[in-house]
């Protein structure tokens, strides 16, 4: 597979300097457009703030691209939902048919992985979703998932959307023996809210310990490792605009035939349209804040 790295991000590499890959589809598919090109830019100071190089990832016109310059983020962010979401299966077929899309963390880690970029930070992890009422066994389960499970790649991200089965995600994580790390809590975060009322197996406080854990654990495994940041307490959404807005969301899922990828886009854009700009502020803010610190874990493994 020919992959496009940029100048920086390819120095950045050779030298050992850290890195942080970052996603596109939270830009292209996640976000209200017209908000989306304002954090990608965020997102990369936040990074070079903690002296990294960020490396945003899509694929342009059939080419993996690492770290995407000004102008094509442009590109990604001003074409949004019309550019498609490529999970790690669509890669093959959208290289070979000089396809434009934007990649989820499944995507991201795959090619991430292949640059030689073993941090990348990220919202909300996929997961299991929630059984729908007549149809208990959905099978959507986010390729997210599996590609953790053999791609040596550390996701910074604040839990799993809270618009999934929580408990049954964490199942499928320990089941395919992906460490998942608490940042500085004891409970596993869900994206808009700081708690799922699910503990973590394993609490770290600060990223020196992140990065020892991440270099212990691949000494023996192949698998990612989950950090999960939850979002500060002054971004949480309020709960209970969140659980009335989830269950309209999951109405309107399910009134839509929504399947497949589309599902997560219709239950994020919903958040955004009824909550009157909170989701999307909550949104940006743990993006921002998984983008610190994932930086400051590249540092830490750097040096
Ligand atoms: N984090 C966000 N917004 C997003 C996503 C993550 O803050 O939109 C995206 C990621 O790309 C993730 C995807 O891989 O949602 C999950 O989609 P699915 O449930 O279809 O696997
Ligand atoms: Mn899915």
């Amino acid at each position: 597979m020919a992959l496009t790295i940029g100048t920086e991000v390819a120095a950045a590499l050779d030298a050992g300097r850290p890195v942080v890959a970052l996603e596109s589809t939270l830009l292209a598919h996640g976000l209200p457009s017209g908000r989306n090109l304002a954090l990608a830019h965020r997102l990369t100071a936040a990074v070079r703030a903690e002296g990294a190089v960020p490396a945003t990832i899509a694929v342009l016109d059939g080419t993996p691209t690492i770290g995407l310059s000004p102008a094509q983020l442009d590109r990604v962010c001003a074409e949004g939902e019309a550019l498609t979401k490529l999970t790690a299966r669509d890669l093959g077929p959208a290289i070979a048919g000089g396809r434009s899309g934007a990649t989820t963390v499944a995507a991201t880690s795959v090619l991430a992985h292949r640059a030689g970029i073993g941090v990348f930070a990220t919202g909300g992890l996929g997961g299991v979703h929630l059984p729908a009422p007549g149809d208990p066994t959905t099978w959507d389960v986010s390729a997210d998932l599996g590609v953790l499970a053999t791609t040596p790649v550390l996701v910074v991200c604040s839990g799993v959307k809270s618009v999934l089965d929580v408990a049954a995600t964490l199942e499928v994580l320990e089941a395919r023996s992906v460490p998942v790390l608490g940042y500085r809590t004891d409970d596993f975060p869900a994206f808009y809210l700081r708690s799922s009322g699910h503990p973590v197996p394993w609490r770290v406080d600060d990223p020196g310990v992140v990065a020892a854990t991440v270099r212990a654990h691949r000494e023996h495994s192949t698998s990612g490792v989950v950090l999960a940041n939850p979002v500060a307490p002054e971004h949480e959404m309020d709960r209970a605009l969140h659980d009335r807005l989830l269950a309209e969301g999951l109405d309107r899922v399910r009134e839509s035939g929504t399947r497949g990828g589309g599902v997560t886009p219709v239950l994020l854009a919903h958040f955004h349209a009824a909550s009157g700009g909170a989701s999307v502020a909550t949104n940006e803010a743990l993006v921002l804040a998984n983008a610190t610190l994932a930086a400051q874990v590249a540092a830490a493994l750097a040096a």
